[in-house]
């Protein structure tokens, strides 16, 4: 009994001398390792007399539990002096200067975009948008493109499933606008849209902003004047304009318009027309009292003007080093 009191004596003695977690360790293994001093001690156990088996045993325990106390109190008081001396050997200058996280700036796509809505609201027109996945009916019949029309294979159209399909233009949104407000109405509407088709030129999927005036004796000659106003403003110039007759299914009569680039080459940059009596009336507006003028634009052409980017698809490679020219 004498010698357990002894051996405690001695592992406290060992543990205050410690002065690193590796010596604290190292008086662990000493004591409650495999072949340690208390692990020793109770093997002895079975050579002693059976009646006093129990009152040695719990005197091991005893002790080995003081000592695991005083181990794990001893253990925490070494571990933060060593932080303490840490901290006061480095102190931290709070005056120097700190890690500034790097802000983004605007996708060149977003700010065209914004440049465009800017024109239109301070013209007084209202921006709509609505859903990309889109019906038969507000996507094609109601523009005046019925089913079998070859204007609709034209579109290469995104189907996900019956009756849902991604938009191919924004014109869907005019005729929710028209059904939801009636006339007069006077609205662009900006958005990503969806075609299958993917080349040099073109992407799955781009983005347009199309317009739409609907009111009493709104005239092609409107719609002129509001393109060139337009255009001027954009690219902050004086601009030769060029409208050339075309054909779309939701207009009549319908143009495309380009624009004398350089003094030397016609671009074309938008299309336009005066609403389809037909799709007037599909969007319960009477022909007979109102009449308007819709245009369409693809974002990425004009971006691609502005800006001079030779190639649509670096719009959307995400290169860091192509987007900083722009923030
Ligand atoms: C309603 C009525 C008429 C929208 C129009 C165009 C002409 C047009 C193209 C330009 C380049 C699409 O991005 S592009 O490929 N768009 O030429 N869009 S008129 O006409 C409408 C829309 C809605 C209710």
């Amino acid at each position: 009994m004498n010698k357990i009191s002894e051996i405690l004596k001695q592992s406290i003695n060992d543990l205050e001398d410690a002065v690193s977690p590796e010596e604290i360790d190292k008086i662990r293994i000493k004591y409650l390792g495999k072949k340690g001093v208390f692990t020793s001690e109770l093997k002895k156990l079975a050579e002693i007399p059976k009646e006093k088996r129990p009152e040695f045993g719990q005197k091991i325990n005893d002790a080995k539990t003081v000592f695991m106390d005083k181990l794990s109190s001893h253990s925490s008081e070494i571990e933060n002096k060593l932080l303490n001396d840490k901290l006061n050997q480095k102190s931290i200058d709070v005056t120097l200067k700190g890690f500034r996280s790097e802000t983004g700036g605007r996708h060149p796509i977003s700010l065209v975009r914004a440049k465009i809505e800017k024109i239109f609201i301070n013209s007084g027109y209202k921006i709509k948008t609505g859903p990309e996945i889109e019906d038969d009916y507000h996507n094609f019949t109601a523009l005046n493109i019925p089913e079998n029309h070859p204007a609709k294979a034209m579109h290469d159209t995104f189907y996900l499933g019956k009756d849902k399909l991604l938009r191919t233009h924004t014109s869907p949104v005019q005729i929710r606008s028209l059904l939801a407000e009636g006339a007069p109405i006077r609205i662009i509407a900006p958005g990503k849209v969806y075609r299958c088709d993917s080349d040099q030129t073109h992407t799955p999927m781009f983005h347009q902003i199309e317009g739409l005036v609907i009111g009493k004796d709104i005239s092609f000659a409107n719609l002129k004047s509001v393109l060139h106003e337009f255009v001027e403003s954009f690219f902050e110039r004086d601009v030769t304009l060029r409208f050339r007759p075309s054909y779309f299914p939701f207009t009549e009569p319908s143009a495309e318009v380009d624009i004398l680039w350089d003094e030397e080459k016609w671009l074309e940059i938008l299309g336009c027309g005066m609403v389809h009596p037909n799709v007037l009336s599909n969007a319960k507006i009477d022909p007979k009292i109102y009449s308007g003028y819709a245009f369409g634009m693809g974002i990425e052409r004009l971006a691609m003007l502005y800006y001079g980017v030779k190639d649509l698809r670096t719009f959307f490679d995400n290169d860091l080093t192509f987007l900083r020219q722009f923030s």
